[in-house]
């Protein structure tokens, strides 16, 4: 990695963090390490083609560096302040826009100094990626975090072509109209050329808004996945609306899962964990929209009845740390290790745990290990822009065995209509689904994997990418030479 670079962009991303993450050493210096995601991995090729930089932040509080040439990739750290990540990052956009994008699963707080300061910071990563894009530049402005940084670009630079993409649900009007600064942030999407949803709901709510809140006349027409995109005409421009729903870079995944490294993994894994006739897994952020409270205490239901025999089934949850300076994460934290610990022992026996529960990062490699060894997959988020843990559990599975149980209210659910789909408001459904996925036949679980693997095989993530992009920058058309000499 070396210092740059002065060199101005054609293709840029803007996203809350850079794609790699900073490591302090022992001697008080730092060191950049690629974080390797399925964002990262689906832009590389238009990054790496064309001259492309990444504005975003280290995820470290008062950390100044300059710019730097990661490997043909530019790096434009932007800087947060201790006090900019207490009230922009964990406060505006993780207590007031996420639960209130996510159902309001948890009461959002509306505070005003969290406003300020996350105007500040879309600034902030509007002005720097105003200085890094060349003429005519692309710039793709990714998530929650920085709805307003599309308009603030365009007042500086409205020779550039501005994408932007929302990766968590758009809510309900009823629901975003609880916002007290819900114009701003209207206006702030506007000011993109291609505004992209998860789902065509999240599309036609935001076109809604327009009207509502600002007057304008948004088309009426329904907008189709990867297709037909909504528009609205505004400030002289027309802004196309549509949804495009992400996924995950399938080969990899299948192509680890078949390693003979991994395969040996899995089944030390089962081995380690006694051999359960059937093997449960959750793997999330530790996160309240992800509902893991909901399916432990299906499985609970279950164990009490007697309709799962304690003997027969083990489940592994893996719960990775995320945002736990965020009160709400402090109390949900507690409650699942709660009712993790009563699982445990109610229905375990000594050096036979029910429930494995990790509240750890683990590598790729070891994630992958742990899809190929589970029997039924468990994803019921209360609500969940995309999810791409059930897509890699899903590709994974070239063998076709296994089972997935998701909520219906992750935008998943609209592709993997094979899974076992549950209401995870609905403790009966989720239950139930379990306990039918537990005891499926081999020959319908082959037939319902069949499907969901081919679905997720033959939509990738670069399929995602491009086709956001092809109504970003779409190709001229063949110029057509009408006048007659
Ligand atoms: C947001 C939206 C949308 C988790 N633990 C480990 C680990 N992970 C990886 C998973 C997966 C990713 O993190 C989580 O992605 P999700 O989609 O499930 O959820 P969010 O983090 O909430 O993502 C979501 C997504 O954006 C993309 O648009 O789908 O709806 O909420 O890739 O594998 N990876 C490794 N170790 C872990 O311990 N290596």
């Amino acid at each position: 990695m070396g210092m740059t670079t002065g060199r101005a962009a054609d293709f840029l991303v803007v996203a809350n963090r850079l794609p790699v993450d900073v490591e302090q050493l022992e001697d008080g210096t730092q060191r950049w390490r690629s974080s390797p995601g399925g964002l990262v991995s689906a832009l590389e090729p238009f990054l790496r083609d064309r001259k492309g930089a990444w504005v975003g932040w280290s995820g470290q509080a008062d950390l100044d560096v300059a710019s730097f040439d990661d490997d043909g990739l530019v790096m434009h750290p932007v800087r947060l302040s201790a006090a900019e990540v207490r009230d922009h990052y964990e406060g505006f956009s993780n207590a007031t826009l996420w639960p209130l994008y996510h159902d309001v699963v948890v009461r959002p707080v509306f505070e005003r100094a969290w406003w300020d300061s996350h105007v500040a910071v879309n600034r902030r990563f509007a002005d720097a990626a105003a200085a890094a894009a060349a003429p005519g530049a692309t710039v793709w402005v990714q998530d929650y975090q920085l709805q307003l940084v599309p308009a603030m670009l365009r007042e500086q630079r409205p020779d550039l072509r501005i994408g932007f993409f929302l990766h968590i649900p758009f809510p309900p009007v009823e629901l975003f109209m609880q916002l007290p600064w819900r114009s701003e942030i209207v206006r702030g999407l506007l000011g993109a050329d291609v505004v992209g949803f998860q789902m065509p709901g999240g599309a036609q709510n935001f076109l809604w808004l327009t009207r509502k809140l600002l007057g304008l006349e948004p088309s009426k027409a329904a907008v189709h996945v990867r297709s037909h995109p909504g528009s609205v005409p505004y400030d002289g421009r027309q802004v196309k609306v549509g949804a495009f729903p992400i996924s995950i870079d399938t080969a990899a995944f299948d192509e680890l899962s078949r390693q003979s490294r991994t395969v040996e993994r899995a089944q030390q894994i089962r081995t380690d964990l006694g051999n359960p006739r059937r093997l449960l897994l959750g793997v999330d952020r530790l996160d309240y929209t992800k509902g893991i409270d909901v399916r432990l205490r299906a499985l609970r239901e279950l164990l009490v009845t007697r309709q799962v025999d304690p003997e027969s089934v083990a489940m592994v949850q893996l719960a990775t740390p995320s945002r736990e300076r965020v009160d709400q994460y402090k109390a949900m934290r507690r409650s699942i290790e709660e009712q993790v610990g009563r699982l445990n022992g109610e229905f375990g026996r000594v050096g036979r745990p029910i429930v494995h529960y990790l509240h750890q990062p683990v590598d790729r490699e070891e994630l992958v290990a742990l899809y190929c060894a589970a029997d039924v997959m468990v994803v019921t988020p209360l609500r969940d822009g995309m999810n791409l843990v059930c897509k890699e559990y899903v590709a994974t599975r070239h063998d076709l065995d296994g089972a997935l149980v998701l909520s219906e209210f992750a935008g998943a659910a609209a592709e993997l209509t094979d899974a076992f789909l549950v209401n995870p408001h609905d403790l009966n459904s989720v239950a139930h689904a379990l306990e039918r996925a537990l005891t499926m036949d081999p020959t319908e679980e082959r037939s319902r994997m069949r499907a969901m693997h081919r679905q997720v095989m033959t939509h990738d993530v670069s399929r995602w990418a491009q086709s956001f992009l092809d109504f970003l920058e779409p190709t001229p058309m063949p110029s057509t030479n009408t006048t007659t000499p």
